[in-house]
Parts: C-alpha cells; sequence; structure tokens
C-alpha cells in the first residue's frame, strides 16, 4: 500500500523529451482545480508504468452481474485480461446471483478473479442501491492497507483500448459521454432539493459517469459509505433520484473534487458516433436490449 504522489523516477529509462508549449489544443485536459484530465496524447504510459511498476501497486476492479446481467461478463472479463492494467497486480471482484454461470476466463499470472455471491432482486432500485453497500463493505473486510486503488465498473461494456496507471488517483471520475459538450444547465442532476442528491442550477462542474469511478481504497470507501447513506436516507422517504447512484455519485464529487478526471475515452457508448476529439475508445457501454435482460 503506497502513497499516491510519490512518484520515483525509473532508473536510467529514456523517453521523449516533455514539451511544455507542444500538447492537445482541442481538449481542456486540466480543472480549474489543477485535476489533470487525462487524454490521449497527454501522457507517456511507459514512464508512468515503470514509475507505478516500482510502487508495486495492486488495483481492484469491482462489477456487478446480477440476473441476465451475466451475459456481459465474458467480453468484460477476456477484454479486461487485454487492456486493463495488463503487468500489473489486479484482482476482479464480481458480485452474481449465478456463481455458478461465471465465465472460466484465464487470468495471467498476478491476476486474479473472486466470485461474491449475491441475493438476487427483482427491483434494479434494490440493485443499485445495494451498489454502494457492497463495495464499502467489500473495502472494510477485504481491502482496507491489502490493496492500493480501486475501480468500479459497469459490466455492459468491454475494453478496446489501454486502461492503465494514467487513470490512477486519490478520487477519480469518467465525464459521461452524452454530455461533456453541453451546458451545466442540461446536466441530468436530480434537481428537487427534497433529495440528498440534488445539485442547484448554476452549480455543477461536469456531469460523471455512475457506470465507472474509483482511486485509492480509502478515498473510494469515503464515496461509497456517503452515496450509500445519502441513498438510503432518501429511500427513507419516498425519494429515488433521477439516476439512482449517479445522481448520489455526482453530487458527491461536486462537493469532493475529483484529484483525477477521465476524459469519455474511459466510457464511450457504443450507439454514440466518434466525435474528433476522441481519438481513441478505450472502454464503451455496449448496445443492450433492455426488454431482454431486465427483470420484468
Ligand atoms: C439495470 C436496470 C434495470 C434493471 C436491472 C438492472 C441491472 C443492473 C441488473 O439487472 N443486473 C445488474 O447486474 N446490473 C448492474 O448494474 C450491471 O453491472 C450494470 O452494468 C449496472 C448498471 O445498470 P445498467 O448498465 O443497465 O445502467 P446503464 O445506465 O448503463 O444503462
Ligand atoms: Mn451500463
Amino acid at each position: 500500500v503506497s502513497s499516491d504522489f510519490h512518484l520515483v523516477a525509473p532508473d536510467g529509462m529514456k523517453y521523449t523529451q516533455p514539451s511544455i508549449t507542444q500538447g492537445r489544443t482541442d481538449v481542456v485536459s486540466v480543472t480549474p482545480w489543477l485535476a489533470p484530465v487525462v487524454w490521449e496524447e497527454t501522457f507517456n504510459e511507459k514512464l508512468l508504468d515503470s514509475i507505478y511498476m516500482k510502487k508495486n501497486i495492486s488495483v481492484v476492479a469491482t462489477v456487478f452481474a446480477v440476473g441476465k446481467y451475466i451475459m456481459f461478463l465474458k467480453d468484460f472479463l477476456e477484454t479486461a485480461e487485454q487492456f486493463f492494467f495488463v503487468g500489473f497486480r489486479v484482482s476482479i471482484y464480481v458480485f452474481t446471483d449465478r456463481p455458478n454461470d461465471v465465465p472460466h476466463v484465464k487470468m495471467a499470472e498476478g491476476r486474479q478473479l473472486n466470485v461474491l455471491p449475491v441475493p438476487s432482486s427483482n427491483r434494479w432500485q434494490e440493485i443499485s442501491a445495494r451498489r454502494m453497500e457492497l463495495i464499502q463493505k467489500l473495502i472494510e473486510e477485504k481491502l482496507i492497507n491489502k490493496a492500493d486503488y480501486i475501480f468500479c465498473l459497469d459490466v455492459d461494456s468491454k475494453f478496446h483500448g489501454r486502461w492503465g496507471t494514467e487513470s490512477l488517483g486519490g478520487l477519480v471520475a469518467v465525464i459521461h459521454p452524452g454530455y461533456y459538450r453541453d451546458d451545466r444547465s442540461r446536466f441530468p442532476y436530480e434537481r428537487r432539493p427534497i433529495s440528498r442528491a440534488f445539485v442547484a442550477p448554476g452549480d455543477g462542474d461536469f456531469y460523471y459517469c455512475g457506470g465507472a469511478f474509483g482511486g485509492l481504497i480509502q478515498e473510494v470507501h469515503q464515496l461509497a459509505k456517503t452515496c450509500r447513506k445519502n441513498f438510503e436516507d432518501d429511500a427513507k422517504e419516498g425519494i429515488e433520484a433521477a439516476w439512482q447512484e449517479e445522481s448520489h455519485l455526482n453530487r458527491y464529487m461536486w462537493t469532493n473534487k475529483p484529484s483525477k478526471i477521465l476524459s469519455p475515452e474511459y466510457l464511450w457508448q457504443d450507439f454514440k458516433a466518434r466525435n474528433p476529439e476522441i481519438k481513441i475508445i478505450r472502454f464503451s457501454g455496449v448496445v443492450k436490449n433492455y426488454a431482454a435482460i431486465r427483470p420484468n
């Protein structure tokens, strides 16, 4: 378990001189609170990999595959083997009500798959509500002081390109592909003040994805704990936020600014045409037949 900010140069590694005047001009690569926004061509992957290799980091990914969503798991796991933190210690935790249907995907050395049984549920609200709770408990019971970083990902998605050490940070959010060119007034935040996910007009930085977030174990623990509590306290009053835990996540990130932001390269949507600033799609949501996969 290592600190996030102490970066020690690899010994004797040669790499391209960084420029202080040339670089991408078609996108913004730093926020007003000076967090990097990660886009293709803004980082040196070999340099970053050797820095983090020396730190011997371990990375956890969580994914929920409840009910028919188990059908997405094979592609998710196989493509994670090809693109997600290749060469690093990786533990993937699959939460599922169908442990016997988890596909046998061969994991490389240093990588492991863990299956955690969860009860079946017909109500998405329950699955959604329990995601933050289960992440919180997993961290408390198995990860604190054992792993360094965690990413929580939607299963209905695949990797197509590198997702690696450039994505590491204290609190990491992904910009939602559907809204990143829009004015904040159009972001689908929860707009009713009675909800604990409320974001007032004129507030909000970016609209972040519920389908991918992460960071240091301790930071994500705080996020999961807070979002779970707000979600449950809302539920006790009969309130469900507009986009469930995505709304609570966005509310959390408004107050607790992410220290690293991942561009929409890190969660595209397969049905969307690629915009010119998207030079690579690293991870994307597959097109799904809602009627066939969702309960009732
Ligand atoms: C989702 C919507 C309605 C009813 C059930 C679900 C559902 C979600 C489910 O039956 N099983 C399940 O495992 N999930 C988990 O929640 C998956 O990891 C899924 O990727 C994640 C978020 O739900 P999505 O992917 O349907 O949401 P969108 O906003 O990406 O379409
Ligand atoms: Mn999804």
